[in-house]
């Protein structure tokens, strides 16, 4: 089985994620999507809820599996047997970095990672910019699934 595995944050996911997510479905036979808990940081959305809404937004692929972690990405990949990472290139700027973590996993642990080119309509894309814009009555609807914007607007009301 070829297994690969889309990492991030994802708070929230938005539609520049889902367009990678849902190639990666097309080319692989299963595709983890691991979402970071990263303990130092609070996110918008606490993990539970971002685990759910990836859920919701990427049931109709049928192929693709949702799961926290934290610590290392290539010990989740060996942990699963997953020798491919897939990540969203949106511009020269995301480049660099990318590069040097892409070089860093394969000298780790030998996993791959494989770059796609985001789609153009999505690659000013962030989930932060989303939350800005959103925060500030802006209107985000083409930029995140339905489910996404319910969830958002009913978060910063609480705010
Ligand atoms: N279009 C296309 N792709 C996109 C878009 C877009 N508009 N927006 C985001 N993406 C893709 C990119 O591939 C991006 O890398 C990925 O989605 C996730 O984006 P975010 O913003 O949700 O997540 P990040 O950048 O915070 O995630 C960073 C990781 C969690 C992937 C990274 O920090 C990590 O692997 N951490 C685990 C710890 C570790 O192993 N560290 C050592 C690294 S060498």
């Amino acid at each position: 089985m070829r297994r690969a595995v889309c990492p991030g944050s994802f708070d929230p996911i938005t539609n520049g994620h889902l367009d990678i997510i849902a190639r990666a479905s097309r080319l692989y036979d299963e595709v983890y999507v691991a979402v970071m808990i990263n303990q130092s940081k609070r996110g918008l959305f606490e993990v539970e809820q971002r685990l759910e809404l990836i859920s919701r937004v990427t049931a109709e692929y049928g192929n693709v599996r949702v799961e926290a972690f934290h610590g290392l990405l290539v010990d989740f990949c060996k942990q699963r047997d997953i020798p491919a990472i897939v990540k969203g290139l949106r511009a020269v700027s995301d480049f660099d970095y990318e590069l040097q973590m892409a070089q860093m996993n394969n000298g780790l642990s030998g996993v791959e990672t494989l770059f796609v080119p985001t789609n153009p309509t999505y690659s000013f894309l962030s989930s932060s910019l989303v939350k800005e814009v959103a925060t500030w009555g802006g209107d985000v609807s083409h930029l995140v699934p339905p489910a996404v914007l319910e969830a958002l607007n009913e978060r910063l009301r609480r705010d």
